[in-house]
Formats: structure tokens, sequence, C-alpha cells
């Protein structure tokens, strides 16, 4: 697996470090910096080895190019990954504080050509420890001066992404639809309440029980996470792991409309061929849910307030119109028609980072 995949990653460089003290083993992957300085977030999470992690961070940083690239941010692609060694919450705060200080030293080490942000199993709070031991995090809490979660700019982007999808599946508006989610964590259960919001009727699982039981409280009918990929929906909206749809799932999923937060939600280029072949619109993730990086990129280097990155959520509609449009014109697979677009804008003149504002930004 590690053999196969290791040759087809086309990104610049990929350091890893396996710290003894601590136990974790740290990976940090440099995709792109065609654009800008390479920026995603920080995964922290068991892994059944450091292959897997090292694939995983491969993976993760490929899909920040294009992300950037779509949501029309001056930035690279690239991301890291911590392997842990026991599930976060069996760590002691003063492990979990070592490991932050491992990471941030290789920040340092890398000086600005990585920049990094909260992901799966890292928080606000650990980018301050970031920041503060390497200079190069970004999301870190409002009261050591960042933007806080990426989490909200994120579910509204999707919010956008599913009503941009589902009208061009011919559903309309989603008042009286179903919607499926899988997934109830931060973006999860914030886009569930913007979904309730038009009128639709959620259908959602979590492997964590008392996530399902908050949706439940909020109105949701809650099924078993096994389930999920079987109910019927008009939409699906994957927000917990990637590789969830591959050729087979795809072929069965009982939906009209794919889109959601998870990074990688296709698990093979086959399964996107498929969606296409069964008539299913299918927001590619890295348009979808760019708004997590709107809001980081958008606050901490170009310097918008909060309302000016509302307002620049508004491009994750139009690209993906631009993509339904070009995929319909050519063999109806919206994922190669969105990195052909992806592809040809790679370079594109990027908003300039307004230096003033970025120094104010991070002192
Ligand atoms: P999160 O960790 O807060 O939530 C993920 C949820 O998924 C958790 O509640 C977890 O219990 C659940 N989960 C894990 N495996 C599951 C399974 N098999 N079935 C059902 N539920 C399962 O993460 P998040 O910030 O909400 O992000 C969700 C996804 O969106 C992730 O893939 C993340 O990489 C992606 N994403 C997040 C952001 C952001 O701004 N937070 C931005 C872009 C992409
Ligand atoms: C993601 O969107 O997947 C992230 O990793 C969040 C992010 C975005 C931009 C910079 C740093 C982190």
């Amino acid at each position: 697996m590690f053999d196969t995949h290791l040759p087809a990653w086309d990104g610049e460089v990929c350091l890893s470090r396996f710290d003894h003290e601590t136990e974790a083993f740290f990976v940090i992957a440099v995709h792109s910096r065609k654009r800008g300085p390479a920026a995603g977030g920080t995964r922290a999470a068991v892994y059944p080895t450091h292959a897997d992690a090292v694939l995983d961070a491969m993976r993760l940083a490929g899909a920040m190019t294009p992300k950037m690239v779509a949501a029309g941010l001056p930035m690279g692609g690239g991301k890291s990954v911590i392997a842990l060694p026991a599930p976060r919450h069996r760590l002691s705060d003063r492990h979990w504080r070592q490991i932050l200080d491992v990471h941030a030293a290789s920040l340092s080490l890398l000086n600005g050509a990585y920049w990094t942000g909260p992901d799966v199993g890292t928080t606000s709070a650990d980018m301050d420890v970031l920041h503060a031991g390497s200079g190069f995090a970004f999301g870190r809490s409002a009261e050591a001066g960042g933007p806080g979660s990426s989490a909200p700019a994120t579910a509204a982007g999707v919010h956008l992404a599913i009503r941009t999808a589902a009208d061009d599946a011919g559903l309309g508006d989603l008042k009286g639809r179903r919607v499926a989610i899988q997934g109830l964590g931060a973006v999860g259960l914030d886009l569930l309440e913007r979904i309730l919001g038009d009128g639709a009727q959620i259908v959602a699982t979590d492997v964590d029980a008392q996530r399902c039981e908050r949706a439940r409280a909020l109105g949701a009918e809650i099924v078993a996470a096994d389930r999920i990929l079987s109910v019927e929906s008009d939409v699906f909206a994957p927000c917990a792991m990637g590789g969830v749809i591959d050729r087979a799932v795809a072929a069965t999923v009982n939906t009209a409309v794919v889109a959601g937060a998870a990074n990688n939600v296709l698990a093979d280029p086959e399964a996107a061929d498929e969606l296409a072949r069964r008539g299913i619109v299918f927001a590619p993730d890295f348009i979808a849910n760019g708004g997590g990086a709107v809001h980081l990129v958008g606050r901490e280097v170009l310097g918008w307030s909060t309302s000016e990155v509302g307002e620049h959520l508004d491009h994750i509609a139009e690209t993906l119109r631009e993509v339904f449009d070009r995929a319909r014109a050519s063999d109806g697979n919206v994922d190669r028609a969105a990195r052909a677009w992806v592809a040809e804008h790679l370079v594109d003149p990027a908003p300039a980072p307004d230096a003033d504002r970025r120094k104010a930004a991070h002192g």
C-alpha cells in the first residue's frame, strides 16, 4: 500500500519525526507553494501504522492545494499529522503539551514554508500553544488574539454548497427535503442547525452517543453509524472522515446529492465516475469545505473582517456552478471537471497578502 501510493504523490516535501520521549510520530507534508506558503491543519489521532500517518498527511496536504485555488486564497497546500501513542482523551495535559512543543519546534524549523491550523483532534487552544512556540499557526483563540474556530465558516460554506448542488440536481430549495448527515462534530452539528432552518428533515449519525443526543434534541432522526450510507435521502452530507465513498458505495448510495465537509470524501477516482453515471450531483469537498480556510487565511493573512469572510464564501457557490456546467458539457464527472478547473487556475494571480495587516495579525 505504502510503496504503491508513495511514488504517486506529487507534493514538494514530506518530513517525519518520531519523538522517543512522547512516543508520538509527526508528519508535515508540503504539497505546493506555487500560490504562497503552504497551509493546512494539524490532525492528531491514533493510526494503525506510521506509514498510514504519512499517507494521510500526503493525501490531506494534496487536498489543501486545490482548496486554496478554489477559494481564491494566496496560499499553497500542506498538512500535518500527529500519530498519537494513545487516544487524545487518555493523554495527560502535560503529555499533550510536550507533543505540541515538539510539533512547534518542527514548524519553527520550516520557518514559514508551512503554516498550520486546527483540524480533527486539535483546537484553537492548541493553536495558541503552537503559535507561541513557532509563530506559524492560524486559528488561535480570541483570548490569544486569533480568529477562533474555523468550524462555523466551514459549516456556512458547506450549507451554501448543499443549496447550490441541490438546485443543480433539480431539487429546488431544501424545504421538506431529507438530508442525511454523517458526523455531528463541530461542523456537522452547526450544519444541521442551518439545514433545519431551511425546513429540511434531518437523518443523522455519529459514533459518539452524546453528539447523537444533541442532534436528536434539535429535531434530527438518529440512525446507527453503519446505516447512514444506506438510508434514503435527497442530500448526503459526509462530515466525519474521508474515504467514505468508494465505487461500491457510489453504486448504491440512495441520494441525489453528495456534499459535505469531510476532506477527500471519494476513496477512489472510479467513485466519481459512478456518481456521474447515476446522475448524483457531487460537490467536490475541496470546494465545498473551503469556508474554514477562507476564515483563517482571510482573517489572519488578508486582514478581512468577519463580514468580508462571509461575503467571500459566495465564491463557493459560484465556483461550484462553474464546475457543474463544465461537467455537464463533458462527461458529467464533476470531480474531473473541478480538478481541470483547479489546474487552470493554480497560478492565477491570487490576492496579494497585505504585508502590514499580516504583520499586525501575527505581531
Ligand atoms: P470533529 O472532530 O469536530 O467532528 C467529527 C465527528 O465525526 C465527531 O463527532 C466523530 O465522533 C464523528 N465520526 C468519526 N467517525 C465517524 C463515523 N464512522 N461515523 C459517524 N461519525 C463519525 O471535526 P469537524 O471539525 O466537525 O470536521 C468534520 C470533517 O470536516 C473532518 O473530516 C474535517 O477534516 C473536515 N473539515 C473541517 C473543517 C473545519 O473547519 N473544522 C474544514 C475543512 C474540512
Ligand atoms: C482544512 O480546511 O482542511 C484545514 O486544514 C484548515 C486550515 C485551512 C487553512 C489554513 C490552515 C488550516
